[in-house]
């Protein structure tokens, strides 16, 4: 587990590494995910990153697609391709959009216009499903992405089609783009909505990466139904200049604030 918690760590420094070569970015959302892909990439997921196309490796999608450094930075610690490459966020000619995109090592699905990914990652599972793979769907949400109808869609079809091998997760930090999900539009009976459309669901807190662990375990055995876990998050956990601030959903943030965060999260004692 304390290499897991390092695990974490790097997540967090080398996705806001990512973002600080732009000089700005979603910060907010990127942070409150990276105990979850610590995880899903340093425990749980079936991926081989020399054969990134391995036909029984588990599927991500990151509905969430703005969240796209987050996801980089468990690649490139996974291998998938080197480190120094989260440096070329968004300039040209990169692999690496601020929006997730299968020009990426390990990226399987485009994303971005929220709501999408949990269409396509229904839809995977049902595809794997038929063709007895046994990989497994996992599905990054956000709360304020849940606004969208087509995540309702896609939670109908899931469960009409017995999809247990999609595991989704929203990722609850209780702020959208300009504002408070329960002003903006209230997501507060997220997991009775859930639960009345015949989904398995859990609800854990976001940032512990034992409860997150023991909630995916419990997911996976939970047969004939889909999955939803809940995560309890704090948006921009970690960088004292987000965490626990209104409107921390896309902030500037420099190679300065990035030695900053090294301190905080003490990445240099380890
Ligand atoms: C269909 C669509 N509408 C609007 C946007 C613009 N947009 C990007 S991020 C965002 C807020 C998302 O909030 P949430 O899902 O809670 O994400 P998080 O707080 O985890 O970053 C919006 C509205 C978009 N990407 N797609």
């Amino acid at each position: 587990m304390k290499s897991l918690y390092k695990f974490a760590k790097l997540i967090r420094y080398h996705s806001m590494e990512c973002i600080a070569s732009c000089g700005s970015g979603h910060v907010g959302g990127v942070l409150s995910i990276a105990d979850l892909l610590a995880v899903l990439y340093g425990k749980i997921m079936n991926i081989d990153s020399s054969n990134p196309l391995w036909e029984e490796r588990d599927r991500l999608v990151m509905s969430k697609g703005h969240c796209g450094p987050a996801l980089y930075a468990a690649l490139a610690l996974k291998g998938f391709f080197p480190i120094e490459e989260l440096r070329t966020l968004n300039q040209n000619g990169t692999r690496l959009p601020s929006h997730c995109n299968t020009l990426t090592p390990g990226v399987d699905f485009s994303t971005g216009s929220l709501g999408q990914g949990a269409s396509l990652a229904v839809g995977v599972a049902l595809a794997l499903k038929k063709k007895n793979n046994p990989a497994r769907t996992f599905l990054i949400l956000g709360d304020g992405e849940c606004n969208e109808g087509q995540i309702w869609e896609s939670a109908m079809f899931a469960a009409h089609y017995g999809l247990d091998n999609i595991i989704a997760f929203v990722d609850q930090n209780k702020q959208q783009l300009d504002g408070d999900t329960r002003d903006v539009m209230s997501m507060e009976n997220l997991e009775e909505s859930f639960l009345s459309f015949g989904w398995f669901v859990k609800k854990v807190a976001g940032h512990n990466l034992e409860k997150i662990e023991e909630a995916i375990l419990n997911a996976i055995e939970n047969k004939g139904k889909p999955s939803l876990i809940v995560l309890d998050t704090i948006k921009g956990k970690g960088w004292t200049g987000a965490e626990g601030k209104p409107k921390v959903h896309h902030l500037p943030f420099t190679e300065k604030d990035l030695e900053i965060l090294k301190n905080e999260i003490g990445l240099l004692g380890d």
